[in-house]
């Protein structure tokens, strides 16, 4: 049986009923593809993953790859590869993947949606094929000469990976050391150690394409400090013929020289690589390509980065999810104690489902992934707005604009929400049982940790969220989606939600009030520097409170659709089909914004309260 459980119903749900996806299929850059086709596609993508990519999930923990020092190599176990290349050879990859380059063109609401089928069942196998997608920044970003190789990737369905990080350089990426220098040909030489790259090594792949960030040296005006003297190199594994992409037989210099030993995603290999070390394999220099023969890289590399921070934030969501839906599977079997009401020694012993405190703890799990969800949908909708611009020649400067400010929303909030509420909701629900290898949650909780630590860690998600995204944004982004957001307060909604709609009309004002307050020790920082140390206090609190006020938003606006649905208002009514699925929407809206947004006027008097006592205080009290 799969340990991975689903709800293509709620996506679905998402897509059709509350995000109108169906009118943009059939239509501009996705003409070919219709609302049929789209649920076939991601039907089969459930059916597969729920199938065959679930199937290895649990050997692969238990299992994991052995690094072999002497060939610097790292095989995965066999269970996985079957998985892997079942994936691969699906070919629903190629949904990410330019049509130029051998893709098809998907909206990213579709890809995102369908992309949580994977990441709940085995997500490592999501990284080590990202190779088309990596493949998509290489053409955006390349040469003619630089298309041709992004070709390749796909056709011959080569690894990748993004190296940014060093032992010295992780959240503060600019300090990196790894140098790089010109050949009279062209090419240029790498030279460092980059730690904790995922995919690296594995027997997966005939090559694996590395996009590293290095400094370059010796060239006047490029290579300075920080992120900005930092460019990107397209490094093979392997050498290969450029024009076909048949590999020369020669070794590249670049060597995995230790796969990390982890609490969790043990299958997905977390390889230090070390470039162009004369005592490292055959000695040979790690030869490279200069995206695009521009010094651009952190750029470049943010556009692998602003993708990988939307897988991560999905695949925490994912997990989530798939914690919830056994949790409530086996919360509906388990009997234990009886109901409250009836205090008689012989009362029946009930189902624990019966019980307040786990009713409470399912719908707090219920609640969170399915707001979630709809989070990561409506983020790639601004995508598909993009898209949609792009391919009739404009740009949408207020997509992009809302989808980098959602993006560390469903990073830093995605993250932190799905593996607290795995650990202290989801695997709570099994009792003891859920600290035991038998049921796949305490996996679930191992494999989610790192998601709130990679791809930038949660504090700095929080400071990309306030400085970048909105204080760079001068706030336009954050007005419009506030501004959404009070349009559905002030249309005449159901009454049923009144009370909810007033919880989020004041938990809007709380959020509000918390970015004024920032602001003002933003600017007071001008006079007395030492205020930013406040607004860097509340960074990470903002980026949670507006995820809550976002998530009980969305889900306010599903309930919206499950209540006309059940009254039958709509014409295409399912109401008597879907009554459970349309109960359990309104249900789990209401719980939400009762539970959670209460507490955002608690989060403003603190954030309105913060002084600096604790820079204050000496290291040495701590
Ligand atoms: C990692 C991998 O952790 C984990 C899993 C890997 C799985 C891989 C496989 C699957 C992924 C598939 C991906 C496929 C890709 C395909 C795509 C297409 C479909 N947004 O503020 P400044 C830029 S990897 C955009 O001064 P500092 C911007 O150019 C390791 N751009 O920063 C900016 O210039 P300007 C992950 C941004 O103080 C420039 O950077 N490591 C953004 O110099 C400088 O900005 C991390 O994530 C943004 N949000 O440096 C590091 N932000 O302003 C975390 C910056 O002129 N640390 N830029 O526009 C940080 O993010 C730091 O804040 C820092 C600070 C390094 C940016
Ligand atoms: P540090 O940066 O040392 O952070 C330590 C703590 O200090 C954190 O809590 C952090 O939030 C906090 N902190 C640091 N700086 C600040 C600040 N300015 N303000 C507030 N708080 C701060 N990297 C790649 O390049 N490619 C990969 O494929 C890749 N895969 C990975 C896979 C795994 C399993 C792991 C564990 C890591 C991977 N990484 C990869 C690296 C990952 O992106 C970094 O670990 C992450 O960015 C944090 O860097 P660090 O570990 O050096 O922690």
């Amino acid at each position: 049986m799969s340990h991975y459980k689903s709800n293509l119903r709620d996506v679905e749900f998402n897509l059709f009923e509350v995000f109108g996806r169906d009118k943009i299929l059939g239509t501009g850059p996705y003409e070919d593809l219709d609302v049929d086709t789209a649920k076939e596609i991601l039907a089969e993508i459930e059916r597969v993953c729920r199938e065959d990519l679930a199937a290895s999930y649990e050997d692969s923990d238990r299992n994991p790859p052995v690094f072999d020092p002497t060939t610097h190599t790292a095989p995965v176990p066999a269970a996985f590869k079957k998985s892997y290349d079942t994936w691969m050879e699906a070919g629903f990859w190629s949904l990410q993947t330019p049509a130029a380059i051998g893709g098809t063109t998907a909206p990213q609401s579709l890809v995102w949606s369908s992309a949580e089928f994977v990441l709940g069942a085995n997500a490592p196998i999501w990284m080590y094929g990202a190779g088309p997608f990596f493949a998509r920044v290489v053409y955006n970003n390349g040469t003619d000469r630089d298309k041709r190789i992004a070709e390749i990737m796909v056709e011959r369905l080569w690894g990748a990976t993004m190296v940014l990080t060093e032992p010295d350089a992780g959240s503060d990426v600019g300090a990196g050391r790894a140098k790089a220098t010109l050949n009279e040909d062209g090419t240029w030489n790498i030279t460092g150690v980059k730690r904790f790259i995922t995919s690296a090594e594995s027997d997966l792949q005939e090559n694996i394409m590395h996009l590293v960030l290095a400094r370059p040296e010796g060239i006047e005006g490029v290579g300075g400090p920080g992120t900005k003297g930092l460019s990107l190199f397209l490094v093979p594994k392997h050498h290969f013929d450029p024009e076909t992409g048949d590999l020369t037989g020669e070794r590249n210099g670049v060597y995995v020289t230790n796969v990390e030993h982890k609490m969790g995603i043990k299958v997905s290999n977390t390889c230090e690589l070390t470039f162009g070390d004369p005592q490292v394999g055959g000695g040979e220099p790690a030869r490279g390509w200069l995206l695009g023969e521009v010094h651009n890289g952190i750029a470049q590399m943010f556009d692998v980065i602003e993708n990988a921070r939307m897988m991560v934030g999905s695949k925490a969501i994912a997990t989530l999810s798939t914690g919830y839906l056994n949790a409530l599977e086996y919360a509906k079997e388990r009997v234990q104690g009886a109901d409250l009401t009836n205090a008689a020694k012989t009362a029946p012993r009930v189902t624990i489902t019966h019980h307040p405190d786990v009713r409470r703890s399912l719908l707090v799990q219920k609640s969170f992934a399915e707001a979630m969800r709809a989070l990561v949908i409506y983020t790639a909708c601004w995508q598909d707005d993009v898209a949609i611009a792009g391919f009739a020649g404009e740009k949408n400067e207020l997509a992009e604009a809302v989808n980098d400010l959602l993006l560390p929303i469903v990073k830093g909030y995605g993250s932190e929400r799905s593996w607290t509420i795995l650990g202290t909701e989801s695997l709570q629900t099994f009792g003891g049982s859920g600290f035991l290898q038998e049921y796949p949650l305490e996996q679930y909780v191992r494999d989610a940790k790192i998601d709130s630590i990679y791809e930038g860690t949660t504090a700095i998600q929080g400071q990309d969220f306030f400085f970048r995204k909105i204080v760079k944004n001068q706030g336009q982004a954050l007005g419009h989606l506030a501004g959404e957001i009070k349009s559905f307060l002030e249309a005449e909604g159901n009454g049923e939600l009144k009370e909810s709609r007033a919880l989020l009309a004041t938990a809007l004002e709380d959020v509000n009030a918390i970015v004024g307050h920032m602001f003002n020790d933003l600017m007071a920082s001008q006079e007395d520097i030492s205020n930013i140390y406040k607004v860097a206090q509340n960074t990470s609190r903002l980026l949670m409170a507006v995820g809550d006020v976002v998530c009980a938003w969305l889900l306010l606006r599903q309930a919206e659709v499950a209540l006309d649905k059940l009254a039958g208002a709509a014409p295409d009514s399912g109401a008597s089909k879907d009554k459970d699925f349309y109960e359990g929407k309104v249900a789990a809206a209401k719980f939400f914004a009762a539970y959670n947004l209460p507490k955002i006027s608690a989060e403003r008097a603190i954030a309105e309260a913060i002084d600096n006592a604790i820079m204050e205080l000496p290291e040495s009290a701590f």
